[in-house]
């Protein structure tokens, strides 16, 4: 089998995954989720649409809202990252990263880049964000500015409208928008070497009837393992291990 793969030269043993649900926690059914972070127990969650575009600071336990920021009417808030005791969030086709302090969410400062803003996440040396295409950009933490992009491929085939991002050791979990599927990433070649079919969410989530209430938001808690998944105007959040689909 390996021998033959190494043989065709691209395709890769690709592993089918599906989630485990642990926990099912409330979540705001107004909430537009963009972007999903776990820290020391809390979550963190940027919201989108303009006038209603926000970051807030929930209970990881009970998902409670603890504190909620507004972002400026003109601004739509997209994918979120923490680097050490900051926040970074992008928005969508404003170019710009709003940088908040830890654990109060004081805006510091932005950095401004070009083309969209859809996911975001920290790996520990590097910032990647997704913007809609099939690539991802690694970015400086420093100054936010593009060091490199990694084309992410499935069985040789590129894997367009990336969206949400956690960054978890080796790997880049991507959900992709419109669908219930999460692309587990190797950072160092763009290669999907899993992929998570997280639909047995959608049954479970009370998500409104709209076709753009789709899931996003994906966080990881790398003290456990596991991970929060949710969507746009989903009144539910889960903790969840991803586990071979049987
Ligand atoms: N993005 O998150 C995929 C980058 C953009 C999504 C924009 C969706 C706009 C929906 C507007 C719905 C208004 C009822």
């Amino acid at each position: 089998m390996l021998v033959l793969l190494a043989l065709s030269g691209q395709a890769m043993a690709v592993e089918r995954l599906t989630v485990r649900v642990l926990e099912t926690l409330p979540h705001d059914i107004n909430a537009f989720t963009q972007g999903l972070e776990w820290h020391q127990g809390r979550l963190y969650v940027s919201t989108g649409l303009y006038g209603q575009s926000s970051l807030r600071r929930l209970n990881g336990r009970n998902g409670e809202l603890e504190l909620q920021m507004a972002l400026a009417d003109s601004l739509f808030g997209e994918g979120l990252a923490r680097v050490g005791e900051r926040l970074v969030q992008l928005t969508w086709r404003e170019g710009l990263a709003l940088v908040w302090r830890l654990p109060g969410l004081e805006l510091e400062m932005a950095h401004s880049y070009e083309g969209e803003g859809w996911g975001l996440c920290f790996d520990g040396d590097h910032l990647w964000m997704s913007d809609g295409s099939a690539s991802l950009q690694r970015r400086s933490p420093v100054d936010f500015s593009l060091q490199q992009r990694l084309e992410v491929r499935l069985d040789g085939r590129s894997q367009p409208r990336l969206n949400a991002l956690a960054c978890a050791g080796e790997h880049i979990y991507a959900n992709v928008w419109k669908q219930a599927r999460i692309l587990r990433i190797h950072k160092a070649s763009g290669e999907v070497d899993g992929v998570i079919d997280a639909s047995p969410l959608l049954p479970l989530s009370d998500r409104v009837a709209h076709r753009e209430a789709v899931l996003n938001g994906i966080a990881h808690n790398p003290e456990t393992g596991e991970f929060y998944l949710t969507g746009k105007w989903w009144p539910r959040l889960f903790r969840v291990r991803f586990v071979q689909a049987s």
